[in-house]
Parts: C-alpha cells; structure tokens; sequence
C-alpha cells in the first residue's frame, strides 16, 4: 500500500494526521508530491517529518519548492512574496537548494506522478473534462493513471483517451469546502482510494495567526474556510 501526499503546506497536524491513517490503512511506502513547507506555521518539522520516512519516499517537487529558491518566478503579492521569505527563512540555503533539485515527475508501477499536469508545475488539469486542454497536457503520456495536485482540490475522472486522472487534493491546505486533510491510497493491485482525515484544523489556523503577517492571516482564513477565495 502506497499512500500519496500533495501539497502538505507547513501543516504539521493535517501531516501527522494523514500518517497515522496511512499507517494504520497498511501504507509501506509513500509518494510526496510537492509543496511541502510554504504557508504552514511548521515548514520545517514537515520536512523532516517526511525524511524521517527514509527510504520509503519517493519525492518529487512542486512550484513552491521552486519559487523559494527563485522567489523572483513568483507572483508579486505580499501573500507569496511573503510566504516565501518567511519559509526560506525557516528552511536554510541549503535545504531550500537540496528541494528545488528533486525531480518534476516520476513514474510507479504505471503511474504518473507530478505536481499539476505533466508538463508544468502550474498549469492545472481541470477537475470537469475539457477535451482540448486535456489532449495538450497529457500528449506523449503512455501512462494509464496520472495523479497530481496543486490545485488543492480532490477529484478523479477519466478522460476520453482513457487516462485516469486523479488529484490527490492537499494535506495541508484543502479548497475544495472540506477542512479536513486530503490524500490518496493505491493498493499492491492498483486500486486507488482518495481519503479525509479529520485534524485539529483551529490549531494550526491559531498557530498562523499568531505569526501575524499578512501571509499567515490570509493562510489561516484559507484553511478556516477550505478556500482560496475569501
Ligand atoms: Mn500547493
């Protein structure tokens, strides 16, 4: 059993959380799909929550680990710009360097994984079929199941050229309405489960309120409300 974990966001409770279920559901090895730190009151007992799991991790990055060690390829708002100031600062040189390295995708057992589509760590694959956008992301992939994230939204489909498409949603920061933490379980044959695990979601949105910049405030709104839009 492999359980799959997107975007946890410096979310050290929805974290724990969603690995004590794992754990519990039979999960030996695990697939980390991104966004690992930034925008979490915990970016760095997140990390190396997910080192300690050794082995087992199989990781790949996401845009924030990209934009925290370029933060000029990122947008010009005080809520990224300040996010993430605040998690390379938190994180080091040298770890922020050694994450924006890891790999962009990576193939298990069939499956495609990356971080929002495969040619992009931005560029979305929307949650309603779209055949035309669907034909640009996924052209050359051979693999019969893409997963992905980034959107902070848990969904699967299948599209017309017979790709399943599943967005493992985020760990960390859900905005899909649903405030407890969102991940994927895929069993030995293939079978695929998206899950919620219940945590102490005014935790960590105190927590966030308590570092007082307007990146952490309008973070801690986001997570109240499950929500990008406020
Ligand atoms: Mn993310």
């Amino acid at each position: 059993m492999r359980a799959i974990l997107y975007d946890v966001h410096g979310n050290l409770g929805a974290l724990e959380a969603v690995l004590g279920d794992a754990e519990r559901a039979g999960a030996r090895s695990f697939l980390l799909g991104g966004d690992y730190g930034a925008f979490g009151p915990e970016p760095v007992a997140c990390v190396a929550r997910l080192r300690a799991l050794g082995d087992a991790a199989t990781w790949i990055r996401g845009n924030w680990e990209r934009w925290q060690a370029g933060p000029a390829a990122a947008p010009e708002t005080e809520v990224v710009q300040g996010a993430a100031a605040a998690v390379a600062a938190a994180l080091g040189p040298d770890l922020v360097a050694e994450l924006a390295a890891l790999p962009t995708r990576v193939t298990i057992d069939g499956t495609l994984y990356c971080h929002a589509s495969p040619p992009s760590d931005m560029e979305p694959i929307a949650r309603e079929e779209d055949a035309d956008a669907d034909d640009q992301l996924l052209a050359g992939v051979t693999e019969r199941r893409v997963v992905f994230g980034h959107t902070h939204v848990q969904f699967r489909r299948a599209t017309t050229r017979g790709i399943e498409l599943v967005n493992a949603g985020s760990v960390g920061l859900p905005f899909d309405g649903d405030t407890r933490a969102a991940y994927a379980l895929v069993d030995d044959a293939g079978a695929l489960q998206l899950r919620r695990v219940a945590y102490d979601v005014e935790a960590t949105a105190g927590a966030l309120d308590a570092v007082g910049a307007p990146w952490a405030t309008t973070t801690a709104a986001r997570l109240r409300a499950a929500s990008f839009e406020l």
